[in-house]
């Protein structure tokens, strides 16, 4: 139950716990819905018993056995694979942390507070194990430079799980937090989120008016048309704003207003401080035509022009979407920004103990995961499609599959898979400006439902594997293989190249709406070559096996993604990518994909380019290791150290591509295995993805498929000679 006094006053909370206590924690996996349950009985708790899984998450020791020490490639990716299997969950999936962005916890921490739901124990813990120690604030994401968007809405999230405000840490967060100037000078969405919580005024949040929603169709910047993770954020955070909706002020939400700001709350002229924002926070500064439409909106619209009807009509347009989003997703929403927000909206609209407000508090459970450094919340509400591919293909690709030893943990994953295939369109999907889904796979889970491009692709490839190289039972027909290639299909640009959710539906210069400050490239789906690769590689393989299914229409959509492929290769032969840390990412989907339909090193400039490119970045031990910054400069920056995620990668690319020298391959092997601990695990080294050029996200999977593939593959291709 939630820790406050009628007045708002927060109680002790139960943070201080000891470790042990997470023997009372087990992870519930309901057809890949995933949340974490705390028993408060103790007869509950010694009858249930842990899993091998929740104790690796949790990081308590699984006692999983000291392995026969791996001397070839391929006992080592045997030996990970063993260590792996015993993760995968009862459903057929594999389930991880999802972690990384600091913005998430805050938002829906404020959401729990003004919405009277029960506060998730163990969020203390892990908001204090990631405040930075030198200065004691939050950055964007766990790797990230302390910013006032971390730092101002970590603390205010910390002060809601009970921490109290003298606590030594607090105070050196606060003395950060004075020196950026104070909670004003941070991004638009924590000065949204903390005019909800009732800690600003409305008056320095830009404005967000639901009337842009009332656009016709055709108008080329209309809202249907932003990339999609915008304009459902936007949805929701116009309703609200057009309400100038905040929780009443309580004692404590009194207290917060003087702890935010070095100045008197009273004394702060808020209006003024709508553009006001640190240059720590300021990664892409708003457009100068932003700017102008925002004086216009605050100084000429909002007091003179707007028009009680058109909001009311606006107001009521906007329910209306938030409506189908929360029915199409079961209140599950698309990501964790967007539902939170849908569920203040659902509190002003329906109220406080209506139906979709009750929905609403359960699923958030979904985004809510637990390790050894406490409670976060996930970038999505999970991982299962995505990384139960992948699995699958490692081990299809390492040549292990036709072991009877991993027969039944694929045959669960393909069953898993299969479950999670989308088999109808949503209802009203025009209405609701949804892209098809009939035949796609999603990246988490059915119920969240939203077709993904790759996603998609992996799916179709995994299962072709499975059904078609190996023999596994045919879970999935080929009718339903024919509508993920139809989904496919569909996905394709103009230009060649693939969205993840949709196709891009305006020009690149929506972009100067952009209002958000700390990310850049979210106002439209462009073209991902992650995306169109994965594309490329799905539907060589599907057409080698159906080469009469739609043929002219698959080659045709083939030529022009490779073009697209080819166009965006940069002089030095490397390819941005946008969601995996960074050029080594998208090299291993693009060196395979020319490899599908034939372009090799030997036999392609373009694919040659790209191996050499990766050649060039390798370091002394055989490692590669590539930083983050890569993703925000768009230009390689050496990590310190290799990793052996991005090692792999590297390997891929190159083996893929059919680099024909085993030097620099037979030394990144070694550096692979020299990292394997005795038990067939690897541990977690630096952050692995990426999203929106500034923010970065975990893949901790990543560590284990990865490499299993690679080792695998080389063994294949070099042969399994001992390397010692
Ligand atoms: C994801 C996660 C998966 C990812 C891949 C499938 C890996 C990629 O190839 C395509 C894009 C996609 C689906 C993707 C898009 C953006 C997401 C949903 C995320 C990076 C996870 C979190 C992020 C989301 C936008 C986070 C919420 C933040 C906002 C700015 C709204």
């Amino acid at each position: 139950p939630w820790r406050t006094d009628a007045q708002g006053h927060l109680k002790s909370d139960d943070n201080g716990d000891p470790k042990t206590d997470y023997t009372r924690w087990r992870l519930v996996n309901e057809e890949g819905r995933q949340t974490w349950r705390y028993l408060e009985s103790d007869t509950e708790n010694s009858a249930w018993l842990q899993t091998v899984a929740e104790k690796y998450h949790m990081g308590l020791p699984t006692g999983l056995p000291i392995l026969p020490e791996a001397k070839s490639p391929l006992q080592s990716a045997e030996n990970g694979l063993s260590f792996f299997s015993k993760l995968q969950l009862e459903p057929g999936n594999w389930a991880c942390e999802y972690g990384g962005p600091m913005f998430l916890l805050p938002g829906i921490l404020i959401t729990y507070y003004v919405t009277n739901t029960p506060i998730p124990r163990k969020i203390k813990r892990y908001l204090f194990a990631r405040q930075n120690p030198e200065d004691g604030g939050w950055g964007l994401h766990i790797e990230a430079h302390s910013s006032c968007f971390g730092t101002s809405m970590n603390y205010v999230a910390l002060r809601l799980v009970g921490a109290h405000e003298d606590d030594p840490r607090m105070i050196k967060a606060r003395g950060l937090l004075h020196k950026f100037g104070g909670a004003i000078y941070g991004p638009h969405w924590a000065k949204f989120w903390l005019s909800v919580l009732g800690v600003m005024d409305w008056e320095g949040v830009n404005p967000v008016p639901p009337e842009i929603w009332l656009l016709p169709d055709w108008v080329p910047f209309a809202p249907w048309r932003w990339w999609i993770h915008m304009r459902q954020v936007f949805l929701p955070m116009s309703y609200i704003w057009s309400k100038k909706w905040s929780f009443p002020l309580n004692d404590f939400t009194r207290q917060l207003r003087q702890e935010l700001y070095p100045q008197p709350y009273e004394s702060i002229n808020f209006a003024q401080h709508r553009n006001s924002i640190h240059p720590a926070d300021n990664y892409y500064p708003k457009t100068w035509l932003l700017n102008g439409i925002n004086e216009l909106l605050v100084r000429v619209w909002n007091p003179f022009l707007r028009v009680k009807a058109i909001t009311k009509r606006a107001e009521d347009w906007t329910w209306e979407l938030i409506r189908m989003e929360d029915e199409n997703t079961d209140y599950a929403g698309l990501g964790p920004v967007n539902n939170p927000m849908n569920m203040v909206a659902c509190y002003i609209h329906d109220g406080p103990d209506s139906y979709s407000v009750r929905r609403h508090r359960e699923r958030l459970n979904d985004y809510m995961w637990l390790k050894g450094e406490g409670m976060l919340a996930n970038g999505t509400n999970g991982v299962q499609v995505w990384d139960t591919t992948f699995v699958t293909q490692a081990v299809v690709v390492a040549g292990l599959a036709d072991d009877p030893k991993w027969r039944p943990m694929l045959t669960k994953a393909l069953e898993f898979i299969e479950d999670h295939q989308l088999r109808e369109n949503v209802p009203d999907q025009e209405k609701c400006y949804r892209q098809h889904r009939k035949g796609a796979w999603p990246f988490s889970t059915k119920t969240q439902g939203y077709t993904v491009s790759d996603c998609t692709a992996e799916g179709l490839r995994s299962t072709i594997q499975l059904q078609e190289m190996y023999d596994f039972p045919k879970l999935i027909s080929l009718d339903r293989l024919k509508d993920s290639v139809d989904c496919l299909l569909l996905m394709q640009n103009p230009t060649g190249g693939f969205t993840e959710y949709e196709t891009t539906r305006a020009s690149a210069k929506v972009e100067w709406l952009n209002a958000a400050e700390v990310f850049g490239g979210i106002m439209i789906g462009y073209d991902y070559p992650e995306c169109t690769t994965a594309s490329v590689t799905a539907l060589s393989l599907f057409s080698k096996f159906y080469p009469d299914y739609r043929a002219a229409e698959i080659k045709a959509a083939k030529d022009k993604a490779v073009t697209y492929i080819k166009r965006v290769q940069r002089t030095d032969g490397s390819w941005y990518g946008s969601w995996g840390i960074c050029f080594t990412y998208a090299a291993m989907f693009a060196l395979e994909s020319l490899a599908s339909i034939g372009e090799t090193f030997e036999t392609s400039e373009n694919s040659r380019r790209g191996c050499e490119f990766l050649l060039s970045k390798q370091k002394e031990d055989g490692g590669w290791g590539e930083s983050y910054l890569s993703s925000e400069k768009h230009v390689y920056v050496q990590h310190e150290k290799s990793q052996v995620c991005q090692t792999a990668w590297a390997c891929l690319a190159l083996l893929e591509a059919q680099y024909p020298h085993k030097e620099p391959l037979e030394k990144a092997m070694k550096l692979l295995m020299s990292r394997q601990q005795a038990n067939g695990e690897w541990l977690q080294e630096s952050i692995e993805g990426v999203f929106n050029q500034s923010c970065m996200i975990s893949y901790p999977n990543y560590k284990f498929y990865w490499p299993i593939r690679a080792l695998g593959l080389y063994a294949k291709k070099f042969g399994n000679e001992p390397l010692q």
